[in-house]
């Protein structure tokens, strides 16, 4: 698998919980390996030791956080991530595939937490330093059903642990975001492709395969001979 600088982007997958992020970025990663696509992979919050520290601190339910600074502590994540890890995977001509970014705080923050966009808008731009993901991957899951997935696991984080209302709110602001005048309103989050993120891992896994041969035609259209 060899790197072209110029060819490597951001592809974020995103959604509400349990829609199938973490799964269909691993599906990702192996499909990509197999074309001999370059790659990495990082999670938000976290990706980098400092960033570890501070998802550990987000996520600890015995916390309490007030909106503000629950914001820029996963603008402080982001800010190491990109500088240590993903704009020099990028340089190297890497495509970075990021289990959430900012698409997670307009959902989380603004819509759920009830934040002004402006102000959170700028506090990402100085994160990021104006970095934008290449595409993102809306998983989208009938209300719920996300939910259902990870009911099992016993444990919940803080903010998962954060209320009905707040996860309506979360869910519904995600679906807002696959509308082509959001996405028009809101340059910074990049273009969005809504994929349906039911039925078996493989099926949602071709689907995400079909939208990055539409954006990178070039790059995607080497499907794996494993799954042909
Ligand atoms: N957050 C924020 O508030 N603001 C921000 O700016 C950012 C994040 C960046 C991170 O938690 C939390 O931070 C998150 C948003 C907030 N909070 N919440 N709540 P995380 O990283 O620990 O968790 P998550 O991002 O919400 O992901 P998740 O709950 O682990 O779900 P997932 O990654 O989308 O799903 P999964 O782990 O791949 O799958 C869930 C289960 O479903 C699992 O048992 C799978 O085996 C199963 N699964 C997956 N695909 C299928 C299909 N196709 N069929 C059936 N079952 C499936």
């Amino acid at each position: 698998m060899r790197s072209q600088p110029g060819l490597g982007a951001l592809i974020v997958l995103e959604g509400a919980e349990g829609v199938g992020k973490t799964t269909q970025l691993r599906l990702l990663a192996d499909r990509m390996r197999l074309a001999g696509i370059p790659h990495s992979r990082v999670r938000e919050p976290g990706g980098s030791p400092v960033g570890d520290d501070i998802r550990r601190l987000l996520l600890d339910p015995s916390m309490s956080i007030v909106p503000r600074a629950e914001a820029l502590l996963f603008m402080a994540s982001r800010a190491q991530l990109v500088d240590t890890v993903i704009r020099p995977a990028i340089a190297r001509g890497e495509f970075v595939l990021a289990d959430r970014f900012f698409l997670a705080t307009y959902a989380y923050q603004i819509a759920g937490r009830g934040l002004g966009a402006e102000g959170v808008v700028a506090a990402n731009d100085f994160a990021t330093g104006g970095l934008t993901p290449g595409m993102t991957l809306l998983l989208d899951l009938p209300d719920g059903e996300g939910l259902g997935r990870i009911a099992a696991r016993g444990e919940h984080d803080r903010i998962e642990q954060s209320g009905d209302a707040f996860h309506a709110r979360v869910a519904r602001a995600y679906r807002d975001f696959a509308a082509p005048a959001w996405q028009a309103a809101h340059p910074e989050c990049g273009p969005v492709a809504l994929v349906d993120a039911r039925g078996a891992e493989d099926a949602v896994a071709d689907r995400i395969w079909g939208e990055l041969t539409l954006r990178w035609p070039q790059t995607f259209r080497l499907v794996p001979e494993s799954y042909l």
